[in-house]
């Protein structure tokens, strides 16, 4: 894979660097994305089960779903691509992560500044009282319950919720201040994550796709590589290492 050299001379310019990821990054991981051929989206319909309704129509079902993802998550490993992003902190003064994932693999693989827009299957709350349970949760008598008598729920985002204002307002922040602007295994549909790299491009970054096909927003991208993040992120940080080090 050639990386053109414009690119690594808008890197070796650049101090904000941004990665903006979906669920496309974990697939090398194991963990399924939505909407690819084995996507989680083709056997269920996301309004089914990550919606609030239907979590009150039928906590156990989606705690049976959730808790099914949690036991892949906890077997997998971040991969290439998590790694060399938590490398890149080496190289340049300000690395942000800006992703839609649940599965805490960016923190795990070293990355300290990141922003989770859709929340974190590690972490869960009372819809009563918000309290948070972020121990393991006991489910021998049914869907647990906090000591208020509220229903626990894990802390994501469902459709038709709101995203947590300062996730989304400090990754609008990085968004806008960013130089180079990666945008990595995500379909870019759903709102208002996608919006962020009209408002990256808007800001004047240069916007860097990487997927294994064509997105909405290969025609906004400077520069488009299509093939797997493991492959494509090592690439470039290789090529940029061994430029700047010429
Ligand atoms: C909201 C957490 C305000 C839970 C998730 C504007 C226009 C249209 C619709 C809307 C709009 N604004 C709001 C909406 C509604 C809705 C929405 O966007 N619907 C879409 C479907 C049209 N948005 C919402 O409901 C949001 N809330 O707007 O609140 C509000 C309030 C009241 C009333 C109205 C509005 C909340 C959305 C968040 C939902 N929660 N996740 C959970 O995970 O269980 S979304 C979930 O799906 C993910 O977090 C992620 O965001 C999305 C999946 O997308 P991707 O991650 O991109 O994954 P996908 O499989 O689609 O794509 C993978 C890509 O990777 C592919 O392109 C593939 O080619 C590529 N790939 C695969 N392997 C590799 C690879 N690339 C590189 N390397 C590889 N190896
Ligand atoms: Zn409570």
């Amino acid at each position: 894979m050639q990386i053109d050299n414009n690119l690594i001379e808008a890197l070796k310019d650049s101090e904000s660097i941004v990665f903006f990821t979906g669920a496309g990054i974990s697939s090398e991981s194991g963990i399924a994305t939505f909407r690819g051929k084995d996507g989680i989206w083709n056997k269920l319909r996301p309004e089914e089960l990550a919606n609030f309704n239907a979590f009150m129509r039928n906590p156990e079902m989606v705690w049976e779903w959730y808790n099914h993802r949690k036991k892949i998550i906890h077997k997998a490993q971040p991969n290439a691509a998590h790694r060399t992003i938590a490398e890149m902190q080496n190289h340049f003064k300000d690395v942000t992560v800006i992703t839609q994932n649940i599965d805490n693999l960016h923190r795990r693989a070293g990355s300290n500044k990141i922003y989770e827009l859709h929340g974190n299957i590690e972490r869960n709350f009372c819809i009563n009282c918000k309290k948070f349970y972020n121990e393991e949760l006991d489910f021998s008598d049914g869907v647990p319950k906090c000591e208020c008598g509220g229903l626990i729920r894990p802390d994501v985002v469902w459709f038709g919720e709101f995203l947590p204002e300062d996730q989304f307002l400090g990754g609008e922040r990085a968004a806008m201040k960013s130089d180079v602007f990666f945008v990595v295994g995500t379909s870019a549909v759903v709102y208002p994550a996608a919006g962020l790299v009209y408002v990256a491009k808007q800001s004047g970054a240069t916007v860097v796709e990487i997927n294994i096909e064509e997105t909405p927003l290969s025609s906004i991208a400077q520069y488009s590589y299509f093939g797997k993040a493991g492959e494509i992120l090592p690439t470039i940080l290789e090529e940029y290492k061994s430029i700047i080090n010429t």
